[in-house]
C-alpha cells in the first residue's frame, strides 16, 4: 500500500502482538539457535497439532489501553491512559509484568492520587525506570497521530506514565518515530531511514533532562544516537554474526538495549539471509531473526514486528501465525479505528 494505508496500520497493530506472543517463548534465554526458532514458528502453521492459543504479555496488554484511550479520548488523555493501565494490571497481573513497574500500576489505581505522573518520578529512588516498557507500547501514537511533533510529545508523555528517566521514555520516542516513518514508506530507502532517525533523536536527546540522566548512568552523551551510529555501522557490513549485534546493541531489558537493536533486525532483514528460510518474506525474517537474538525476545520482536509491519503491510502476515496469538484479531480491528482517527487528525479535525 501507499503511504499510511490501512494496510500498513494493520500490518503494525497485528505483527506488535505476532511478535510478543511468539516472543514470549524465548524470554530470558541466553542463547536460542536459530533451529529452535523455526521449529517454534514451524509449529504455527502446523494444523495437526492443534495449536492452543500463544497468550500476550504486557506488552500488549499495555498497548491495549494505548489504543483503546487515544480512540475513546480522540487524542491524548494521561487520566484515562494512567486508569486504564491500573485497571487492566488489576484483572490480568500475571502478564509479565517488569518487577518495578508493578508498584507504579498499583499506585495508579488510588483514587487519593492528583499526580498521575509521580508514581514513575518515584521509581528507582527517584531516578525513574530505564525499562523498555514504554517503547513496548509506543507504536500506537505513531498510528493514531500523523503530525511527527505530536508522534514525539504523546509517546513521550504516555511513556512518562510508568518510566520516568529520560532513557525509558527517549526509548518510547524512538520506537514511535520509526514506526511512523515506516508507515510514510521510508524503509524504501533504508539509509535515509537511519539517517532521519538520528537527525530527530539528536534534537530529542538535546534536552537538559536526557544530558544530565545520560551522565548520571555514565552513558555517551547523547546514548540513542550512539546506538543508531552503530545500527548504520553494522548496516553497513555484508555480514553479522548475532553475538556481534547482541554485544554491539544489546538484547535487555532496558530501552537503550532493545530499541536500537529492533530497528537493526528491522533493517538486516529487508534482505534475504542465509540463515534464515528462502521461503519466509521480510516479516517473518525480521520477527524469526529478533526471536534468535534471545534475551528479551518478546519486546524486541514486538518491536521490530510493530516497524516491519508497517513496511510490509499486513499482507506480509502469515494467516496460520495470526490465528495462533491472543489479540490479534482484536489489534486487526482497532488498526482500522486508528486509521480513521489519522486521516481525521491529519484533515484537521
Ligand atoms: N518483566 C519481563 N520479563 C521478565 C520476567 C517475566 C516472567 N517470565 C513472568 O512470566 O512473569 N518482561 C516485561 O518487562 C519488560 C518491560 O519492563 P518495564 O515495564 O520497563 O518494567 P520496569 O520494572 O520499570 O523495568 C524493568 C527492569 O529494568 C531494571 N531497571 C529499570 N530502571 C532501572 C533503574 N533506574 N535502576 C536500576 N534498574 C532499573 C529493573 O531490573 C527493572 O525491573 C519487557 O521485557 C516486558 O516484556
Ligand atoms: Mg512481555
Ligand atoms: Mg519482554
Amino acid at each position: 500500500g501507499g503511504p499510511a494505508s490501512l494496510s500498513r496500520f494493520r500490518g503494525a497493530l497485528v505483527a506488535a502482538v505476532l511478535g510478543d506472543c511468539v516472543g514470549g517463548e524465548f524470554e530470558g534465554a541466553e542463547e536460542v539457535p536459530m533451529e529452535s526458532v523455526l521449529q517454534h514458528l514451524n509449529s504455527l502453521d502446523d494444523e495437526t497439532k492443534g495449536n492452543g492459543i500463544l497468550e500476550y504479555s504486557d506488552d500488549t496488554a499495555m498497548a491495549r489501553c494505548v489504543v483503546q484511550s487515544l480512540l475513546t479520548r480522540t487524542g491524548f488523555d494521561e487520566q484515562d491512559m494512567a486508569r486504564r493501565f491500573a485497571k487492566e494490571y488489576s484483572a490480568s497481573p500475571g502478564r509479565g509484568y517488569g518487577s518495578g513497574v508493578i508498584q507504579v500500576l498499583k499506585k495508579l489505581s488510588s483514587p487519593q492520587l492528583s499526580d498521575v505522573y509521580q508514581p514513575a518520578r518515584d521509581q528507582f529512588n527517584g531516578r525513574g525506570s530505564f525499562g523498555n516498557g514504554g517503547a513496548m507500547r509506543a507504536a500506537p501514537f505513531a498510528l493514531a497521530f500523523p503530525d511527527l511533533a505530536d508522534v514525539k510529545r504523546f509517546a513521550r508523555l504516555g511513556a512518562m506514565l510508568t518510566h520516568s528517566c529520560s532513557l525509558g521514555y527517549n526509548g518510547a520516542v524512538l520506537q514511535a518515530l520509526a514506526v511512523h516513518l515506516s508507515l510514510q514508506g521510508a524503509l524504501d530507502l533504508p539509509q535515509q531511514f537511519i539517517t532521519r532517525l538520528i537527525t530527530e533523536m539528536e534534537e530529542v536527546e538535546a534536552d537538559e533532562a536526557a544530558r544530565n540522566d545520560a551522565r548520571i548512568l555514565k552513558e555517551a552523551e547523547k546514548p540513542f544516537c550512539e546506538r543508531l551510529h552503530r545500527v548504520r555501522d553494522l548496516m553497513d557490513r555484508s555480514k553479522v554474526s548475532i553475538e556481534e549485534v547482541i554485544s554491539e546493541l544489546g538484547n535487555g531489558i532496558a530501552a537503550l538495549h532493545s530499541v536500537p537493536t529492533a530497528i537493526f533486525c528491522v533493517l538486516h532483514c529487508l534482505q534475504p539471509r542465509e540463515c534464515l528460510p528462502e521461503n519466509y518474506g521480510g516479516l517473518e525474517r525480521t520477527i524469526a531473526y529478533s526471536l534468535a537474538l534471545g534475551g528479551d525476545t518478546d519486546t524486541i520482536a514486538c518491536m521490530a514486528g510493530a516497524i516491519a509491519g508497517a513496511h510490509y503491510g499486513i499482507e506480509a502476515i502469515p494467516q496460520s501465525w495470526m490465528k495462533c496469538c491472543e489479540g490479534a484479531e482484536d489489534a486487526d480491528m482497532n488498526a482500522e479505528r486508528l486509521h480513521m482517527l489519522y486521516h481525521q487528525l491529519s484533515q484537521g479535525g
